[in-house]
């Protein structure tokens, strides 16, 4: 017994879920080509074979295989199916290789036609319509035979999904600013300069004939900007006309609300002919940097925010509606929309628009779907949606993008050394001496805890923080630098480490190398989030004989004046509630200490791994503490999980402990310890408070979300929850009003 219900929960929902890979841009380029470079792609564009990966569970890298032939999409039966054939197409859809494929219609049956039929590919081929089948159409089978894939969820470099803009197309593959005044080089972010793109041969410059400043909008979009500036064309006269110029592209013709210059029309020049620009110049633009990028970074005030990608400018799209934050459904995401959020948020253009919960999923509302921007909208409410009906959507749909950020070069301060993997090691980052000369060094071990290490494995370019090491001594220390750098203390949102605060003068109890700051580095983390709908529902007072505690009273979860209590007589009031807490991220919640440090509680029988999992309290009007539940170690596992999840921790026999992406861990309102004791607090008006996680032992990609708070009112018999809410859920104005809440109202009970 783990003293933890077998209650099973199984979460009910539609069967007929559609990935619906966002549309491909048109594209509009000119015709009139004369470039001298042939095109390098063997087949048309128009005659690429769309695939798709579709049915249930909701998976970017698994799903019923589903082709477009003739207008229609179609399944392939399994007959003869191979791992042959789901490597053909696992690699057709941007993946490295297949891991496994299914038959027998396991994510569903699909619907319309069966495209093909005992498919035998050898391997090689680039298609799966170009190995052997009976051909298109031809099949005895019926849809309870469609096949389906597993890829390996690692993308073949440089893949273009059919969501991204496809490079090649057009040619241009980059665009970059080079600085006229040599000074503003060593300035980052470059917002002005000489436009230049990258195509096959190397770098040219873009004729201005006929230039607008919605040219400018798309260049500046690219570059992480989210709003252009007029050039002062006069002040780079001279220079421009010193220097030999070399064109390649010209004509070009935005409209203003492409995500890539390849989606405007212009056309190619031979390269360095000098005839095509004949009265024009270099172009030149001037874009405007989001708050976050600026001298004096002001805080933005939004109504959508980025949440759970491992880097800056990327994540699951949240916005607020009625003071309440919630998601967008992926029906017909594309990148126009995921450009609209982006440069709300003060970054450039989108690089990608995710479907399917590609950044995690989030809790709460759903606020929006078919979001349809043109691309000129100020926010993303000012495009047309649909409301969202409770069959429409799951979070598993959820929206989320990567958008782009003007370089900032900050990856080029800071360095690892010493790590096994290149993932992991000691921090070093670059600092000047009083000479200006720039040398590396190693940082402080002392205080350097997860949310320092967050700040920089993000500025490393590396995701998230796994774990912040304070010792590194078994690291590789035959080549470490000196400490440079002490009392680094972050709030955690920092771009890169010189943004924290750290001592003026370097001041380290031990200055050796193996107690220097050390970091390991992931792409994903576990997001623990309670929920806060399923507290209030339960809450209720329950007055328990002391009897019935003396393994409560044993493991501390009774407040203090208990051991004054005329034991075995009388009772505790308890507030009771279950809590069920799910890991929402993208890698499993698993305690930091390994199973050989686990604690043996022989009163409730079963393994504590971590000591403090949980803080249960409940808080007066001016936040102080007026009753503390014990600081819960409980036995993490998965209770139960979402449909298709697979259940991997379970407490019994010593097993492993965790709780799994798109799993939760349910403690039933019945269980020792599940509560506050609630004895000595007088009636009135609470905030009640339940924090997972709370000191931050165990990395997660998200900690705003890890408290959740409720208003509660006491009249000395019975107890009411509302209001209950995560941390992040509110806007911070519900918020402030929220914890006003008791204060105002403390005088009208009794
Ligand atoms: C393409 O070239 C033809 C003749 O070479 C010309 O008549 C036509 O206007 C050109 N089209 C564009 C879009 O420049
Ligand atoms: C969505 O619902 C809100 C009220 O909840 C309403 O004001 C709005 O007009 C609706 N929008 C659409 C597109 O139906
Ligand atoms: C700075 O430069 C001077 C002269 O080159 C040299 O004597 C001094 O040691 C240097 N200081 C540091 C901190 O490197
Ligand atoms: C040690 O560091 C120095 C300076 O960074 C470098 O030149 C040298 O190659 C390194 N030696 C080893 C063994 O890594
Ligand atoms: C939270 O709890 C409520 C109430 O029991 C339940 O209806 C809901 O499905 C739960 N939410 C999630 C995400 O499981
Ligand atoms: C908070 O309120 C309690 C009683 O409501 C009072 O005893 C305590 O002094 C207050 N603390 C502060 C910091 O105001
Ligand atoms: C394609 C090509 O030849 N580009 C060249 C044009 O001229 C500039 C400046 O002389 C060179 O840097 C490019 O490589």
């Amino acid at each position: 017994y783990n003293g933890k219900s077998n209650t099973v929960c199984t979460l009910t929902r539609g069967l007929l879920l559609v990935l619906l890979f966002p549309c491909c841009l048109t594209q509009t380029t000119a015709s009139n080509t004369t470039s001298a470079t042939p095109t390098s792609s063997p087949q048309p564009r128009t005659d690429r074979l769309k695939v798709r990966l579709t049915g249930f569970p909701r998976k970017h890298n698994e799903g019923r295989v589903e082709l477009f032939h003739k207008g229609e999409w179609g399944t392939i039966c399994d007959d003869d199916f191979s791992i042959v054939n789901a490597h053909v197409l696992c690699r057709q859809l941007g993946f490295v290789e297949a891991t496994g494929w299914t038959h027998s219609a396991k994510y569903g049956k699909g619907s319309g036609k069966i495209w093909l039929d005992n498919v035998l590919c050898s391997g090689s081929e680039k298609s799966i319509e170009q190995c052997k089948s009976r051909g298109w159409g031809n099949s005895d089978c019926t849809h309870d035979e469609d096949a389906g894939v597993v890829c390996k969820d690692e993308r073949i470099p440089g893949f273009v999904d059919s969501n991204v803009i496809d490079v090649n197309e057009n040619k241009i593959e980059e665009v970059r600013l080079q600085p006229v005044v040599v000074a503003a080089k060593k300035k980052l972010p470059i917002t002005e300069g000489v436009v230049e793109v990258k195509y096959k041969d190397g770098w040219a410059q873009v004729c201005d004939l006929g230039w607008t400043i919605k040219n400018t909008r798309v260049l500046c979009g690219m570059l992480g900007f989210p709003h252009e500036r007029k050039v002062n064309k006069n002040f780079y006269k001279l220079f421009l006309e010193r220097q030999k110029s070399y064109f390649h592209v010209h004509s070009v013709a935005c409209t203003g609300t492409e995500v890539h210059l390849a989606a405007c029309p212009l056309e190619f020049s031979k390269p360095n002919s000098t005839s095509t620009c004949v009265g024009g110049s270099p172009a030149v633009i001037s874009c405007m940097p989001g708050p976050l990028f600026m001298q004096n970074s002001i805080v933005l005030q939004t109504n959508v925010r980025l949440k759970g990608g491992a880097r800056l400018g990327e994540g699951r799209v949240e916005v607020l509606k009625d003071s309440e934050w919630g998601t967008v459904c992926d029906d017909r995401w594309n990148l126009p929309s995921a450009s609209v959020v982006c440069r709300e948020l003060g970054f450039g253009s989108a690089k990608e628009a995710f479907t399917g919960a590609r950044m995690g999923q989030g809790m709460g509302p759903i606020y929006m779907n078919e979001v349809k921007c043109v691309g000129h909208e100020k926010s993303i409410w000012s495009c047309p949606f649909r409301n969202i009906t409770s069959e429409d959507c799951q979070h598993m749909e959820d929206a989320a993008v990567r958008c782009n950020i003007p370089y900032m070069g900050l990856e080029n301060k800071i360095r690892i050394t010493g790590g096994r993997t290149q993932n992991e090691g000691r921090v070093e980052v670059l600092s000047a001496d009083p000479n200006g000369t720039l040398s590396w060094g190693l940082i402080c071990g002392e205080g350097w805890s997860t949310k320092e290490a967050m700040v920089a494995c993000r500025q490393l370019g590396l995701g998230y923080a796994n774990q912040g090491l304070q010792e590194t001594w078994y690291w590789d220390s035959s080549n470490v630098t000196d400490m440079v750098m002490s009392g680094v203390k972050c709030t955690g949102s920092e771009l890169s480490l010189s943004q924290c605060q750290h001592h003026k003068t370097i001041s380290c109890q031990k200055a050796a190398a193996k107690f220097s700051a050390g970091v390991i580095c992931s792409e994903t983390v576990s997001d623990l989030v309670l929920n806060a709908s399923l507290v209030q529902q339960t809450v209720y007072i329950e007055d328990r004989p002391l009897h019935m505690l003396y393994c409560a009273a044993e493991e501390d979860c009774l407040s203090k004046s208990a051991a004054k209590a005329n034991w075995p007589y009388g009772h505790r009031r308890l507030l009771r509630f279950s809590s069920q807490i799910h890991n929402i991220g993208r890698a499993d919640f698993k305690p930091k200490a390994g199973r050989h440090s686990w604690v043996w509680h022989a009163c409730h029988a079963h393994y504590h791994s971590m000591d403090i999992f949980t803080h249960y309290d409940l808080l007066n009007a001016n936040g102080t503490k007026v009753a503390e539940g014990h600081k819960a170690s409980f036995c993490l596992e998965d209770t139960d999980c979402h449909e298709g999840v697979s259940k991997r921790y379970e407490c019994a026999n010593f097993g492993d402990q965790g709780i799994t992406v798109g799993c939760w861990d349910l403690y039933r309102h019945d269980i020792d310890c599940q509560w506050i004791d609630i004895t000595d607090v007088k009636p009135g008006n609470y905030i009640m408070q339940v924090v997972i996680n709370p000191n931050q032992e165990v990395a997660e990609s998200d900690f705003t979300n890890n408290a959740m708070k409720c208003n509660c009112k006491y009249d000395g018999h019975r107890i009411w929850l509302h209001n209950c809410h995560i941390g992040d859920a509110f806007s911070e104005e519900a918020e402030r009003r929220f914890e006003k809440y008791p204060g105002q109202l403390n005088n009208k009970i009794s």
